[in-house]
């Protein structure tokens, strides 16, 4: 009879040595789990810096080429070109209305994209200085830079 409860008792430790680990094992992965929450806002804190300055580059064809990404605004806003060389750009239209239509009106060129495509835009930018492009209400506006 005294071994009989010698079992029962190892069998209870056992059961509670068994619960205890789990316990330990879930209140573990519970505040692991607030850690990874904690990480995700903080992340979710961290702001979007859109670049607002973009430079064109000499293609394949020999003509400078920059993108610009409609979505609100011009993405960059500011593109800083050289004076004399044709000029290539790909406006990537994210969005539909007014936006879709670009005018560099210094340089005579008005251009209607096509949404959610990039359309191509080419002049030669002859003359230097800081010149305005728009859409026809000027809700969103743009800098070329045209230097020497
Ligand atoms: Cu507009």
């Amino acid at each position: 009879m005294k071994q009989y409860t010698f079992y029962i008792t190892i069998i209870i430790l056992s059961i509670f040595i068994a619960s205890a680990n789990i316990y330990a094992q879930c209140s573990m992965g519970s505040s692991g789990h607030q850690h990874s929450a904690k990480n995700t806002e903080s992340h979710s804190e961290h702001k979007v810096v859109t670049p607002s300055k973009g430079y064109a580059f000499i293609n394949d064809d020999g003509m400078q080429e920059a993108t610009i990404t409609i979505k609100d605004s011009y993405h960059p806003n500011t593109i800083i070109v050289k004076k004399g060389i044709p000029l290539h750009l790909n406006f990537d239209l994210q969005e539909e209305g007014c936006t879709a239509t670009v005018s560099f009106k210094d340089f005579d060129v008005k251009k209607l994209l096509t949404p959610f495509e990039i359309t191509e835009v080419e002049f030669t930018p002859d003359i230097s200085g800081s010149f305005t492009f728009a859409c026809p209400m000027n809700m969103i506006e743009g800098t070329l830079v045209v230097k020497e």
